[in-house]
Formats: structure tokens, C-alpha cells, sequence
């Protein structure tokens, strides 16, 4: 339940309650987010390709027969493979992902690509990097330790990451990746000249640069290394993006660095960790 309008939970798979659920509240835009993110992906590529792609389909399907307005579709910067320069990576590169969730993801980019091509649907994406926010929990993905060690900073003053100190990987804070995704949405269509998938980014940092900086909050904070399987997926994807694209066609320019974002990461999240204490005593 929310207060702030109509909630339904869907099964992306299932093409008749999605219908259902248009017909109902005359939707009109669709935010397609459902999918298994890449490390969780790794556990069940089958099952992850059943999902990311037909929940798609589902959707693209539902627009068409709807005449729907607008569909935003998530990629991700796990399209790109460890083939391409791994610094500025570019907009138009050879894309050879190494994950089921990378392979997805570029499947479903230029699936968008040929809906609107074929069918004239204005479906618009973003190459989404990291995102990094306080509101929820991270849901199996590669970047989720950049959430999670903020988390831990406040609770245990110390955090075992799962990449080594040295993995630079392209990050946003939420409020950027929202807004983002908005400006994209809102964008006169004439100037949306990329009808795969845009490369976005706000900031690219490494484990130890996120600790040094919780460290000028907090100095006591510690952080120690154990990389698993996500190194490899981590070591196989770009360290920052050149989404000079992005700017150049709607406007998009960051607010957030990892400096501000980390002031704002541990102000909210001691902030809830403090209500919830309270709530509990
Ligand atoms: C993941 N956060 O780690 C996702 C993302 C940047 C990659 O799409 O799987």
C-alpha cells in the first residue's frame, strides 16, 4: 500500500494481468524497471533471460496494443565487454557484454530501437551505471556494495567489500538518475537522437575512494577486501562513461559527486537508522 496513488503488484510475465492493468487506469507511460540484475544473474541465466527479456516483450507488446505514449526501458552499463576502453568508454562501441543481465540488456536495447523504428512507439533509454541511493536496499547487482557500505558505516563503523580497493566503476546518486530519467521522458522527441540506449553518468570512483571519503565524516570508519565472482563481472565493465551524448541532446549535467553524495548518503541514513531506534525503544 502507498499514499501517494494507485498501487498493483504485477507479474511481468504474465501479458494478461499487465493488459488488465492498463485497462483499469488508462495508463498512458510506461517505466518498465522490472529485471534480475547481474549478479543474481549469473546464479540463473536461464530464468534471467526468461525474465529481462519477455517481461519486455510484454511490455512492448502491451504499448503497441494500447497506443501507450511513452515507454522508458533501463540499460545498463553492463552492455560493454572488457573489448572496449575501459576509461570514457564511448557511446557507439563494439558491445560484447560477459553477464546474461549485459546480454539482456543489449538484446532489449535494440529491441527498443526496432519498436520504434517499426512501429513508431517512442520508447527511450539510459545505459544506467551504479545507482546509489538511501531509500532501498540493493537487489544483486555488481555496484550494490557502493550502497551497501554506507549502510554498514553507520552501523558497524566498518565494511568488508567484495571488489578490490582499486575497481573504479561509473556511479549516480538517485536523485541524479531520477531526474535523468525524467529530463529523457520529458525531452522534445526531436531531439532524441539515440533510440538504443543513452550512455549516463554522474561520477566513477574505486572502493578505496568511497571509503577515504566516508572517512572525512567519519574517521574511524574501516574497510577491508574479500572480491568474489563480482570482480570478474566488476573487471569486465567500463571505469567511467563519455556520455557526452546525453548532454549534447536533452541537457543532462550531474549535480552529485562522490563528496556530496556521501555528506547526503550518511545524513539520510542516520537520520532513518535514528527513527527506526527510536520506533524499536
Ligand atoms: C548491477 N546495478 O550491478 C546494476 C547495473 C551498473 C550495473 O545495471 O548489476
Amino acid at each position: 500500500q502507498t499514499n501517494d496513488g494507485p498501487f498493483e503488484l504485477i507479474n511481468v510475465l504474465d501479458r494478461n494481468r499487465i493488459d488488465e492493468v492498463i485497462e483499469k487506469y488508462h495508463v498512458n507511460q510506461i517505466y518498465h524497471l522490472a529485471a534480475i540484475l547481474s549478479a543474481n544473474g549469473e546464479k540463473a541465466p536461464l530464468k534471467t533471460w526468461d525474465i529481462n527479456m519477455n517481461g519486455l516483450f510484454n511490455v512492448l507488446e502491451a504499448a503497441r496494443k494500447y497506443n501507450i505514449n511513452k515507454v522508458f526501458y533501463p540499460s545498463s552499463i553492463a552492455v560493454f565487454g572488457p573489448n572496449v576502453p575501459a576509461d570514457q568508454t564511448p557511446q557507439e562501441s563494439s558491445l560484447i557484454p560477459t553477464t546474461v543481465y549485459g546480454m539482456s540488456k543489449l538484446a532489449g536495447e535494440n529491441w527498443a530501437n526496432y519498436y520504434f523504428n517499426r512501429y513508431g512507439l517512442d520508447v527511450r533509454s539510459l545505459r544506467y551505471p551504479g545507482i546509489i541511493g538511501y531509500q532501498s536496499m540493493p537487489g544483486g547487482g555488481t555496484t550494490d556494495y557502493a550502497v551497501d557500505i554506507y549502510h554498514e558505516a553507520i552501523k558497524k563503523g566498518k565494511y568488508n567489500c567484495f571488489l578490490k580497493e582499486d575497481t573504479a566503476l561509473p556511479m549516480i546518486y538517485m536523485d541524479d538518475a531520477i531526474r535523468a530519467t525524467l529530463e529523457l521522458m520529458e525531452a522534445d522527441a526531436d531531439k532524441i537522437s539515440i533510440r538504443t540506449s543513452y550512455n549516463l553518468s554522474g561520477m566513477s570512483f574505486t572502493p578505496k575512494e568511497i571509503a577515504e571519503e566516508i572517512q572525512k565524516v567519519q574517521p574511524d570508519f574501516e574497510i577491508s577486501y574479500s572480491p568474489d565472482f563480482r570482480q570478474e563481472i566488476a573487471d569486465s565493465w567500463p571505469n567511467s562513461l563519455d556520455d557526452s551524448a546525453a548532454r549534447n541532446d536533452w541537457g543532462w549535467s550531474e549535480k552529485y559527486n562522490l563528496s556530496s553524495m556521501t555528506i547526503d548518503m550518511l545524513e539520510k541514513l542516520k537520520e532513518k537508522y535514528r527513527q527506526e531506534d527510536s520506533l524499536i525503544h
